[in-house]
């Protein structure tokens, strides 16, 4: 029995965190003869004391599942048939490496997912198969996501992977645009019961607005909603700050000292009046001016940004408007304002450190049709079928994606689909067959989330408290664990072949973590022996070892001895439930990494931007149609509808219309609207509904499951539609390459 195991009368309980979304909540699964009994959440868990949503549970349906590939797949005469786990490693082999053969490294092009930020193959052992192929076509559900939110991070901190979040627990006042907790549970914000803890903000006498074209459920919460006309969060935020400068001037509060710019702050923002904005914001001045009175004047305030605020045209802007308001009134880097965690897997703190680095900058090279700037090593997704479709040097012939269904989660999918048609080969590491993976010669199932070790190193650098959770496979995998067939493919890309030494990669993983650790000027581990520390994990698991490097190196950690009662791995093992490390704590010295040492609010790139910002203040507010997404609480992206509990009952895959433009536009609800923008059109079941903005409609992302050929026997029979087939590849946040997937241009009328 694990050490996480209690048992009784021949049921077996395991703890772990929920692997399905960033909210990181503690499950307890009951196991009895070797199969799930029950999943609950687990109220001893740290940070999540027991909350669970309705997905949680469905962990056991998704290990169940009929449908989830047990075993290699391998296209042959146009069908998928099983093959063994060498048949299928030797056909990635026999098909992939003449195609770098014959045209370079960059015909191959690789996407990577969502669900890589959940997994320890996504965290870890990804970085040697990339190196190994060494190709600039690197793409990821990063730019139709969180993109702008890592450039305007690089910009003003010098760090793009150091993005703020609320300190939810603490403020008095938390401004969210374009966020919609209640159902998403938060995203770049790890705060399992998000619902709980903005419910506690009111409950301590504190404001709650939340801007959203839609009254979303979190908006039907809050203290306050605006509904904003879609695209204009940059504009509104950049009026906020106008107006805050002009009525209670600038507190930078402990960061004094530590910003550049500030000088030139009002002028930059000095056309942005509430008035200027009004209209395009749909929003009043007097509104404007008195948010922007009520933020300065709160005693500890946070802006938060989302999906809404950041997947548009001016998502760089909007994430950086965010926190340069938070910034101008006191509350970055402090208390119940915005903060950084600290991460039990980071980099320790030296003391007497000087801040800085060597800053940030996006376009060390540019995708080879459209010429589009390179940002954190990857390329805009929105322009990968171009770069299949356009013949010539360097154009892209074949395509691995890990945990990624890119035919229904990017813009303009119509187009990709036919490129994904055209490939001279594709491996999908994946654990269905659906959308995009029917498109594979060849698909590689990982383990179940039950039969892998979990371990949240993409979050505990997001969350509002800072948490270590381990969670150790609940079950035994029948095939390789997911890191393992990640660094298979790396052995054949780096030419070991697929029977190579797996150690080979594992080692120099650890090796580099140890060189790191040991590397680290003034660090608790500086001038150690990084083969001692190697040595010191090689008897665990290849994830197990990087964990427990990683914990024992890190701010936390037992530090190979150097530190008693540090963490560990055998600490995390014996507290199942989680280790609570404490509230966030003022880092900002520790983050910043820009040339200057200090925040920088002028950096060329974002103020040329903003003068493209202000070009829109002269154009024509346009009246037609606009579409957004939105989240239900019991989808997850494209990829669980397959899942009865969460599709059953009536259709969420519907188009949100206001009963006025209903009424003009000859749509009833429950009948079929047909939606056409420049790219596509799709119909959708009407939904009237005065939750949302006049002229503005709204269909969910992630649906369209009826493609004949893929295996999801319950989704097919909840099929809806693919919103994405409207989403334009063309426009794109330019700073960060992100797509706009919101306020896009449509035209609506009856089926
Ligand atoms: N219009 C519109 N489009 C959007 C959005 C929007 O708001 N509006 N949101 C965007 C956002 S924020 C995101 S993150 C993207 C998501 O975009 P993607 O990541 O491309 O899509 P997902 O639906 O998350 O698909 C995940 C895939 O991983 C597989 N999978 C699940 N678990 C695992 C696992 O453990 N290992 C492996 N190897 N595979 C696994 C699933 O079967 C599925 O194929 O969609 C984006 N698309
Ligand atoms: N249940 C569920 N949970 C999820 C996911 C899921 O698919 N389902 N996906 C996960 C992922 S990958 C992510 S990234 C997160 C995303 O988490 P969130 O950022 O909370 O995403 P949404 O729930 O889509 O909320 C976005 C809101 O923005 C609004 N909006 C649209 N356009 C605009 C605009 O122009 N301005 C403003 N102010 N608002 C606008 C929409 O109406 C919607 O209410 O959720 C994660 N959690
Ligand atoms: S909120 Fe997210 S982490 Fe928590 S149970 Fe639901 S899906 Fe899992
Ligand atoms: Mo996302």
């Amino acid at each position: 029995m694990s050490p996480d195991t209690a048992a009784t009368s021949g049921t077996t309980s395991h703890f772990r965190t929920c692997p399905l979304c960033e909210a990181t909540c503690g499950l307890e699964i009951e196991v009895a003869d070797g199969a799930v009994k029950r999943i609950r959440g687990d109220r001893a868990d740290v940070f999540s004391a027991g909350y669970i949503c309705p997905k949680g549970s469905t962990v056991k349906q998704l290990h169940e599942d009929p449908d989830r590939l047990r075993r290699p797949l391998v296209k042959r005469d146009g069908v998928h048939v099983e093959v063994s786990w060498e048949e299928a490693f030797a056909e990635v082999e026999r098909r992939l490496l003449p195609i770098r053969d014959s045209h370079g490294s960059d015909a191959i092009a690789v996407y990577l997912g969502n669900p890589n930020a959940h997994t320890i193959a996504g965290a870890v052992f990804t970085r040697p198969l990339l190196q190994a192929l060494g190709t600039k076509n690197l793409y990821s559900a990063s730019t139709v996501d969180q993109m702008p939110r890592h450039v305007s991070s690089g910009y003003l901190f010098g760090n793009p992977g150091a993005m703020p979040v609320p300190d939810l627990d603490r403020t008095d006042y938390l401004l969210m645009l374009g966020a919609d907790p209640l159902e998403s549970n938060g995203s770049l914000c790890t705060a399992p019961d998000f619902p709980g803890r903005l419910a506690g903000i009111r409950d301590r006498g504190g404001r709650v607005v939340v801007v959203d074209p839609r009254r979303s459920r979190t908006a039907e919460v809050a203290s306050e909603h605006l509904a904003i006309r879609p695209g204009t969060d940059a504009l509104w935020l950049f009026a906020l700050i106008h107006e805050t400068i002009a009525a209670h001037g600038v507190d930078l509060g402990s960061c004094s000292g530590l910003v550049g710019g500030v000088s030139g702050l009002a002028d930059l923002v000095a056309p942005f009046t509430a008035e200027a904005v009004e209209e395009r914001c749909g929003i009043p001045a007097a509104t404007t001016r008195r948010i922007a009175t009520e933020f300065a004047t709160a005693e500890r305030a946070a802006v938060y940004t989302r999906i809404g605020a950041h997947t548009v045209s001016f998502g760089t802007l909007g994430s950086w408007a965010g926190d340069v308001l938070t910034l101008v009134t006191g509350n970055l880097d402090r208390a119940g304002g915005v903060m950084w965690p600290t991460p039990c897997h980071g980099k320790p703190h030296v003391e007497g450190s000087a801040p800085g680095g060597r800053g940030f900058r996006t376009g060390r090279f540019g995708s080879r049709v459209g010429g589009h700037p390179e940002v954190r090593g990857e390329l805009p997704i929105a322009v990968l079928a171009e770069e299949v479709e356009t013949p010539g040097d360097g154009q892209v012939r074949a395509l691995i994606t890990m945990a990624g269904n890119p035919a229904r989660s990017t813009p303009d999918s119509a187009r990709l689909v036919r490129a994904l048609e055209s490939l001279d080969f594709m491996v999908s590491v994946d654990i269905y067959l659906n959308e995009t993976t029917r498109h594979a010669d060849v698909i590689l199932p990982p383990p179940s989330a039950l039969e892998k070790t979990h371990f949240d190193f993409a979050f505990y650098g997001l969350s509002v408290r800072n948490i270590a959770n381990y969670s150790p496979p609940v079950f035994q995998p029948d095939g390789p664990g997911e890191h393992e067939i990640v660094t298979r493919l790396a052995l054949i890309l780096g030419g070991q072949g697929a029977d190579g030494d797996p150690e080979l990669v594992y080692g120099l993983i650890s090796g580099t973590l140890a060189q790191q650790a040991v590397g680290l000027e003034g660090g608790p581990l500086f001038g150690r022996d990084a083969a001692d520390l190697v040595a010191a994990v090689a008897h665990l698991d290849p994830p197990e070892r990087m964990i427990d490097l990683m914990v024992r190196s890190g701010p936390y950690g037992d530090h190979f001895g150097a530190t008693p009662g540090g963490l560990s791995l055998e600490v995390l093992i014996d507290n199942p439930h989680g280790v609570d490390l404490g509230p966030l704590q003022p880092r900002l010295v520790e983050v910043l990494r820009t040339a200057s040492g200090r925040i920088e609010l002028d950096a060329e790139p974002v103020v040329a931007d903003v003068a493209r910002l202000a070009a829109t203040l002269d154009e024509p507010v346009g009246d037609g149609m606009v579409l957004v997404g939105r989240r239900h609480l019991r989808s997850n992206n494209s990829w669980m509808h397959n899942v009865e509990v969460l599709v059953k009952g009536r259709p969420r895959c519907t188009l949100q219309v206001h009963p006025d433009d209903a009424a003009r536009l000859g749509l009833t609800d429950g009948k079929d609207a047909l939606v056409r923008s420049r790219v596509g059109e799709v119909s959708a079941p009407v939904e009237v509904t005065d939750g949302i903005r006049a002229g503005v409609v709204s269909l969910p992302h992630g649906w369209g499951h009826d493609d004949p050929d893929a295996r999801l026997a319950v989704a097919a029979r909840h099929p809806g539609v693919n919103s994405n087939l409207l989403t334009d590849g063309t426009v794109l946040d330019p700073l960060s390459g992100n797509c706009a997937l919101n306020a896009i241009p449509v035209v609506v009328g009856p089926a």
